[in-house]
């Protein structure tokens, strides 16, 4: 493939110098002038009457992000009052500062909001009306703020239309797989953003911008480091320098988290056991979490990997998950801290399908977890797959609190070459039908917590952050870190309305950027799934590193191997998973069997994932299973070409150093497309012995040079 290397040259030499070009730093908080002459005016008089209703932490937050308003929007400063009546336009405080100015329906209205939400609009007072951003603690007033600000850069802001919201979700979590020593487990945006070395005394300036962009899309809790974790996280040094940020998030409404070692008893503590039943190994937890918050009285609590993927836990000591969670949990309680829990948990000496193995372990728990734990579940049952079925665990537990995990990181989707929208993914696992506990209940449903009387709720998502200077490596991997934050806030938002939100907070207003980015945006999943794991075809990814395809990978662990999921045999291809087969699709509602336990029923995107299938099998629209395979892998490669020349077509309307940068990294994820599909047809090529269809590009190559191809040195391992 020919690639302008020139051009490319040329250009990075062009922005080196040109300081004006868009690096992507600034994320969708990129506050552009004001073109609309109303409403520059209109937001001039407010920032010039700024009336805050007391003082606090978050409030000096709110001053900075106004300061930055009126910079980048107006080229000026806000103008703080002193008086409450002098001067002022727009005032900012609290339901209960405000009290003496709201009505009492107001007052009960705003109330009924909870503590992160917020209401703002025009409120009357003595003959004269003022523009108001209220919230019951400074926190929603923040979240307040931001959509205020998001309104006039999208240019919707209208001073008379009130608007309140509040979020659905409690805990909107980003988990860092990030290690001590700044590397990133799956991360593709350089290394970590902590920089535990420096820490406490060294507060980057990033620390403040991180936060701020969560707060803008309404996270308030982060996990700081990986799940496989180190104990040393937990000694004191590294509490104090743990302390350092959480001081830096807590104005921006954001609590930190640590993962906890099962065995930290054994390593830091001098224990002979990490038993979760031994007296002193509840005293160590009690201890270290009593002193961690003396460090940080609002610490947020443990995430916990246990018993999974050579990750220590219970099972050691003969106990099970609650034993080992509920102690933990225990340690939090007089804190009032919560212990996240991960159902990811499968192991190699356990001979059943690795789909199963998470229900077989947690739904005889259910209602043995203590009120302080969450079950941390991941959207599917295998790990993060191009797409996956909804996880069987949702709805088939429900007296016990269970949460979400999204990866926004694209392990397998592309890492940081692909463009990749993953909300639509996303929203297609909320809106699943899981007919538990109650024949309508959704995903999202039972996240929300309306199915049972689940109190705590939570959305986590593995971030894809890092200290790339645009923070996600791909430009357009910022979409799915404010994708994330939306879908926390509120999980019945649609694709469509993030997409819209990023690509005018991103690349502004023009309606032919907006929606050719949009296209560009909604196609993108479908587009990967196609190039790389079609009709339910899943893990046959290249080994460890995940970079690629590598449907041969053999050797080791059977689970760690491509054919264990694939099963292709010179009849067909797919995994069994009906009750002929593995079962596991029995752990699903009766509903879901029944939908998906036939063949010619189940919706062709989950085909292969519960169905072995003759290679003759014939499709909706007239295919053989072995075409229509083709014919997928072909479209995926050809909708990559056609994101190619939308984006070209923008080449006017793009700052040169954004669509330069999207321009190069679309070149390479051709490339990649056009290796899954030679690579992965040839491979199947070899069980199904049929031609290609003529319609398609003929996969070029041979199989055994890319079977050959290593990658060492590949980025997140
Ligand atoms: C897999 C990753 C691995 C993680 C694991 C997990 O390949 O690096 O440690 O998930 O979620 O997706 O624990």
């Amino acid at each position: 493939m020919y690639r302008p290397i020139y051009f490319t040259l040329l250009f990075c030499l062009f922005f080196s110098l040109n300081s004006s070009a868009n690096d992507g730093y600034k994320l969708w908080l990129d506050y552009q002038p004001i073109q609309e002459q109303s409403l520059k005016s209109e937001v001039k008089s407010l920032l010039e009457g700024i009336y805050f209703f007391g003082e606090n932490p978050t409030f000096d937050a709110i001053k900075n992000e106004l300061n930055l308003v009126a910079k980048g929007m107006l080229n000026s400063d806000p103008i703080y009052s002193k008086d409450r009546l002098q001067n002022t336009t727009f005032w900012i405080g609290t339901r209960e500062q405000l009290s003496q100015v709201l009505s009492l329906t107001k007052q009960a209205e705003i109330k009924a909001l909870g503590a992160e939400g917020y209401w703002r609009g025009e409120i009357e007072f003595e003959g004269k009306s003022y523009y108001a951003i209220i919230g019951n603690q400074p926190v929603g007033i923040l979240y307040g703020v931001y959509n205020w600000i998001n309104s006039i850069q999208s240019n919707t802001f209208n001073k008379s239309i009130e608007f309140a919201d509040a979020p659905k979700i409690k805990l909107r979590m980003l988990n860092h797989w990030d290690n001590l020593d700044r590397t990133v487990e799956r991360g593709y945006a350089g290394f970590s953003i902590w920089d535990w070395h420096r820490l406490p005394g060294y507060i980057d300036p990033r620390y403040i911008d991180y936060a701020r962009a969560n707060a803008s899309i309404g996270i308030n809790a982060v996990s700081l480091t990986n799940v496989n974790a180190n104990a040393l996280i937990l000694t004191t040094d590294f509490m104090k320098k743990a302390k350092a940020l959480a001081d830096v998030f807590r104005p921006y409404g954001i609590k930190v988290f640590l993962t906890a070692r099962f065995s930290a008893p054994i390593q830091i503590g001098g224990l002979k056991t990490a038993d979760p039943l031994d007296p002193e190994v509840i005293e160590f937890w009690k201890k270290k979490t009593d002193e961690m918050y003396s460090f940080i009285p609002d610490f947020g609590g443990f995430l916990v990997k246990a018993n999974s993927e050579g990750q220590p836990g219970p099972h050691e000591y003969g106990r099970n998950h609650a034993e080992g969670a509920n102690m933990l949990a225990d340690a939090l309680a007089p804190h009032g801290g919560i212990l996240i829990w991960r159902a990811f948990v499968y192991s190699h000496e356990d001979e059943v399908d690795r789909h199963m193995q998470a229900n077989n372990e947690f739904e005889p728990l259910d209602g043995k977890f203590k009120d302080n734990v969450i079950i941390q579940i991941k959207n599917g049952a295998i790990d993060f797959q191009p797409r996956e079925p909804f996880h069987p665990l949702f709805g088939a537990i429900n007296q016990t609190n269970v949460g979400m995990e999204f990866q926004i990181t694209q392990e397998y989707l592309g890492q940081a070459t692909n463009l990749v929208f993953l909300t639509p993914m996303w929203e297609e696992v909320l809106k699943s039908k899981t007919y538990r506990p109650t024949p309508s209940s959704t995903v999202g449903s039972v996240l929300e917590g309306k199915e049972t009387n689940q109190k705590m709720t939570l959305m986590a998502g593995v971030s894809n952050i890092g200290t790339d200077r645009n923070w996600t490596g791909h430009l357009f991997a910022q979409s799915n870190w404010f994708a994330f934050g939306k879908m926390a806030w509120n999980p019945e938002i649609t694709s469509e309305e993030i997409a819209k939100e990023w690509t005018e907070l991103t690349f502004g207003q023009d309606q032919e950027v907006v929606t050719k980015i949009d296209e560009i945006l909604l196609e993108s999943h479908e587009t990967a799934v196609d190039y790389m794991t079609p009709l339910g075809l899943h893990h046959i990814m290249g080994r460890s590193h995940h970079y690629g395809p590598g449907p041969w990978v053999m050797g080791g662990r059977a689970d760690w191997t491509a054919p264990y999921y694939h099963q292709a045999d010179s009849l067909g291809i797919g995994f069994d998973r009906t009750s002929d087969g593995s079962g596991a699709l029995d752990q699903y509602a009766p509903e879901v069997v029944q939908n998906w336990g036939d063949p010619h029923q189940i919706p062709e995107k989950y085909l292969l994932w519960f169905h072995h299938v003759p290679w003759d099998f014939k499709l909706k629209n007239g295919d053989t299973l072995w075409e229509g395979i083709a014919h997928h892998y072909d479209r995926g490669v050809k909708n990559v070409r056609k994101m190619q020349e939308t984006w070209a077509s923008l080449e006017s309307k793009i700052d040169p150093e954004e669509f330069d940068h999207v321009r190069q990294l679309l070149e390479i994820q051709e490339e990649e497309a056009e290796w899954w599909r030679n690579a992965c047809l040839l491979y199947f090529q070899t069980f199904s012995n049929r031609p290609f269809p003529t319609d398609i590009e003929q996969p070029e190559g041979d199989l055994e040079y890319y079977k050959s191809l290593m990658f060492p040195n590949a980025p997140g391992i």
